[in-house]
């Protein structure tokens, strides 16, 4: 019998195994003959050229499978903190995850990174413990740090024999082949009872009334419904190498997670989280349907926010099945589709109706950045296509072009992804690309409170508005805020038709400002006030009468107000700070630690146990590939290195400026020259008498 859909999400620290897992789980339900392997580059989900080559995975990919009447859709992820972004776009679409963690390595950097975001949103997870078979594999002394370094409420779903050797075996806690009550009661029911009885009081009255006689279907169902509440984390443990263990998971996988909810017959709501190009140049969008049914030759609105701006038609539909993707004709709620068709659709739209916690990022951002130029000058233009193409794909690189140096700007996650991007462009496009140095984004915070203004029909004021802004510095990670502190007979709703409109219009406008501070930098960490307002009208009284306000003057008058204010307010440029951990051999120390010095990291940890130790600190995102490239040399190539975004803070030494490619409202005879000559009232103002 079918139970339902499960969009289930596979997910680790880099090389925990979450492809060789999911070979695994295809071999196990049927779907392949034969486990692929990432070594030999055959995996189902590493099928890129690149992944294939280099023995990790760059891009999401979807496979399915049947199991206990549950169809899996199961997104492989990748590890790398460079592809982050992959991640982030598969979280909003998944109904479960399988959070593996080696046996071997233990709890890595990434490891915390993706729990903390699985517990933001409250994903249910299932832990998968791996490389059992792996000399050095532990199991009880991780399952404590599961316990201490990501969650007490966890329930171990089987033990080990023969842990570290290649006949490592998996002794189910669940009885060797099926949910028998009996069996399952006896072996973990106590235990389990004790903890869901936490959340609840029927689990509780029957624990205490006699826990061995607690019938083990029952206990599962409470156990399923919890899991389902993120309240427990079962740990299934095994390899997905030989195969142990993975069973259980299966039953896991199919008896513990919830499938997917919402209604075939309500409207389409869907989100896009990968989208192909074929060879035509076509573009296919992978979409996790929230609600409603999609048809072949549906027209349907998508797009960002609640602005759904594109429309397109549905050309063609298919759905996973058991290893291959199968062409339909609908696709329903709870299912992933394939749709082709929509022309304009860009990866992170969404399709009809916004879903639930539509939009919120659960990582960092990228903190470096780089300049790409074409090794041939007449590729320039080819070379902007492509990127911008790649950019419908990874929206993250946010591509830009610096106007005055006329250079391409990509905003980067590290030096794998760069050099990802540079072998892309090669094999996909024919183009051979140089990057330049990879620099740090910073961002400029205020520092103290500034204010400004510019008075209508007042002297060098061209624009038929007045506007005063104020800015205050915010908490560090605060971001940017506005407020809007003037009344509505400030506001020329003849243009905005309410408050609301005008309020957004002007957010905006102080938004674009802000996107180059003082030094030409992101600025945040700030509150901006609009505490003056007035537009002109041919009727009005002295003080405002002349030709009517239109929505340009405000538009180009804000930039140089803000910018004023911001000058007042001063700004501290910041730059990325990462958290690195190195494991080395304990005599490499004497070396690593001038080095350290030298790149400004600051190790605030350091343990010795044996013959190695663990420095962990801070580190400026700058020098983080500095590091990890002197790492080999400095530890007998033994040294481990793991570093991931934290925070920002000032730069010492010399700042940075980045070169602006806006009208440049900080110089206000340059801002005026360049607004002014394309005519202050040239777009879009309603012009009385036309
Ligand atoms: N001995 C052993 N090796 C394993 C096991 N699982 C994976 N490996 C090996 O670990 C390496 C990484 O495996 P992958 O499956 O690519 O890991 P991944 O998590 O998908 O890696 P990324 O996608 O790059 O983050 C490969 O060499 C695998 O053969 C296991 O259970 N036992
Ligand atoms: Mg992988």
């Amino acid at each position: 019998m079918l139970r339902g859909m499960l969009n289930l999400g596979i997910l680790a620290h880099v090389d925990a195994g979450k492809t060789t897992l999911t070979e695994r789980l295809l071999y196990c339900a049927g779907v392949v003959d034969e486990p692929g392997s990432v070594d030999e580059g055959t995996t189902q989900t590493d099928s890129l050229e690149l992944e294939r080559q280099r023995g990790i995975t760059i891009k999401s990919a979807v496979v399915s499978f049947t199991v206990g009447g549950t169809v899996v859709n199961l997104i492989d992820t990748p590890g790398h903190p460079d592809f982050v972004a992959e991640v982030e776009r598969a979280l909003s679409v998944l109904d479960g995850v399988v959070l593996v963690i080696s046996a071997v390595e233990g709890i890595q950097p990434q490891t915390l990174i993706l729990w903390r975001a699985l517990q933001r949103l409250r994903i249910p997870t299932l832990f998968f413990v791996n490389k059992i078979d792996r000399r050095g594999a532990a199991y009880e002394r991780l399952l404590g740090d599961i316990a201490a370094r990501l969650t007490p409420a966890i329930i171990p779903m089987g033990s080990v024999s023969g842990l570290g050797t290649r006949a490592a075996a998996v002794i189910p806690a669940d009885g060797a082949d099926q949910h028998t009550g009996q069996d399952w009661g006896q072996a973990v029911g106590p235990r389990l009872a004790e903890v869901l009885a936490d959340h609840d009081d029927a689990v509780l009255a029957a624990y205490l009334d006699d826990k061995a006689a607690i019938p083990g279907d029952w206990l599962l169902g409470k156990l399923a419904a919890q899991v389902k509440d993120t309240l427990v984390h079962p740990v299934y443990v095994g390899s997905a190498i030989t195969g142990a263990g993975v069973d259980a998971l299966m039953r896991g996988l199919a008896g513990l997670l919830p499938v997917a909810d919402g209604h075939a017959d309500r409207p389409v709501s869907a989100r896009v989280f990968k989208i192909e190009r074929g060879s035509a140049g076509e573009r296919t969008a992978y979409a996790r349907m929230f609600s409603g049914t999609i048809t072949v030759r549906d027209r349907l609105r998508f797009g960002r926010g609640s602005s759904h701006s594109h429309e397109g038609k549905v050309t063609a539909i298919s759905v996973f099945t058991d290893g291959t993707a199968e062409r339909r004709d609908t696709v329903r709620a709870g299912q992933i589709a394939r749709l082709s068709g929509l022309t304009e659709i860009q990866i992170g739209d969404t399709i009809g109706a916004e879903p639930d916690g539509a939009g919120r990022p659960y990582f960092a951002p990228p903190t470096l950045e780089t300049a790409v130029v074409a090794r041939d000058p007449r590729d320039k233009a080819r070379l902007h296509a492509a990127l911008t193409q790649l950019a419908e794909q990874d929206p993250l690189i946010n591509v830009r072009q610096d106007d005055i140096r006329q250079e391409i700007y990509l905003s980067l996650y590290g030096e794998v992804q760069k050099q990802v991007i540079e072998a892309t462009l090669a094999a996909e496009y024919g183009l051979e690309a140089g990057f330049r140095e990879t620099t740090p984004i910073c961002v400029e915070r205020p520092v103290r409170t500034g204010a400004a203004e510019e008075i209508l029909h007042a002297q060098g004021n061209p624009f038929l508005a007045t506007l005063g802004f104020r800015i205050d510095p915010a908490p560090p990670g605060t971001g940017t805020g506005f407020a809007l502190q003037v009344g509505h007979q400030a506001v020329p709703l003849y243009v905005y038709k309410n408050m609301e409109n005008f309020a957004a219009a002007m957010e905006r406008y102080v938004a674009e400002t802000l996107r180059q501070g003082l030094s030409g930098w992101q600025v945040t960490d700030c509150t901006v006030s609009l505490v003056r307002s007035q537009y002109s009208v041919p009727d009005g009284p002295p003080a405002t009468r002349g030709p009517l306000s239109g929505p340009q003057d405000f538009r180009k008058l804000t930039p140089l107000v803000v910018m004023d204010a911001l000058k007042r307010a001063g700004t501290v440029v910041c730059e990325p700070i990462h958290h690195f951990r190195l494991e080395a051999p304990a005599d490499t120390l004497s070396v690593l630690l001038p080095v350290l010095a030298k790149l400004h990291a600051v190790p605030e940890v350091s343990a010795t146990s044996g013959s190695w130790c663990t420095l962990e600190g801070d580190i400026p995102a700058a020098q983080v590939h500095g590091l990890r490239q002197q790492i080999p040399p400095l530890t007998r190539g033994e040294g481990i290195m793991e570093s991931s975004f934290d925070r920002y803070e000032p730069i010492r030494g010399q700042i940075p400026t980045r070169p602006r490619s806006d009208d440049n409202p900080l110089n206000r005879d340059e801002y005026l020259h360049r607004v002014t000559r394309r005519g202050v009232r040239d777009r879009g103002a309603p012009q009385p008498g036309g």
